[in-house]
């Protein structure tokens, strides 16, 4: 999805607006909204959450996104103590029929961003823990080519939180609204 957006567009829009005073960044997590990370390479992490597994299942998709920094960077793993495997997977329309498959990772473009989200890039959960469940939240390590490992507690829900709004309402950049012109659906 990511390379159907013009480059350069979006280096132009999120240049300015995801500076270090971009008031996102300052934000606190809202209930339900995970904290916003920063790696030590600039890589702003936050809508961190997996959604709950439907009734008695241990497998489910946990969604993430992450601003890129002044270089690009690539996630290229996820895991976490309280899951057998966390898989990175994208969404492929083959004969008309939308199907996951697994990738080696995915490019988080020098000012611009990569987003995991329902129909699109996701993690895929296996075994997830039923104790994981019960707390609501999971501490899953995310692994990148440069900016190393950091762990993001991804709170356990239904649905979506709703993570755009900071960017709908500030009014300086619109996320939400722009992926809707690239999403596969
Ligand atoms: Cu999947």
């Amino acid at each position: 999805m990511m390379k159907l957006l013009g480059a350069g567009f979006a280096a132009l829009v999120l240049s300015a607006a995801c500076s270090a005073q971009d008031p996102d960044t300052s934000l606190p997590a809202a209930a339900g909204e995970s904290a916003v990370v920063t790696t030590h390479n600039g890589l702003q992490i936050e809508g961190a959450w997996m959604r709950t597994p439907p009734g008695g299942r241990d497998m489910t998709a946990a969604y993430v996104l992450i601003h890129g920094g002044t270089a690009t960077d690539r996630l290229i793993a996820a895991r976490s103590d309280q899951t057998s495997r966390i898989e990175l997977h994208t969404v492929i329309s083959e004969g008309g029929i939308m199907q996951m498959r697994p990738v080696e990772g995915y490019d988080i473009p020098a000012g611009g961003w990569l987003e995991l989200a329902p129909r699109g890039h996701h993690m895929m959960v296996f075994g997830l823990a039923a104790e994981a469940i019960e707390a609501g939240q999971i501490d899953v390590t995310l692994v990148f080519a440069e900016g190393g490992e950091q762990i993001v507690t991804f709170p356990i829900q239904t649905m979506a939180p709703g993570v755009m709004h900071t960017h709908d309402g500030l009014g300086e950049h619109n996320h939400a609204g722009q992926n809707r012109s690239h999403d596969p659906q």
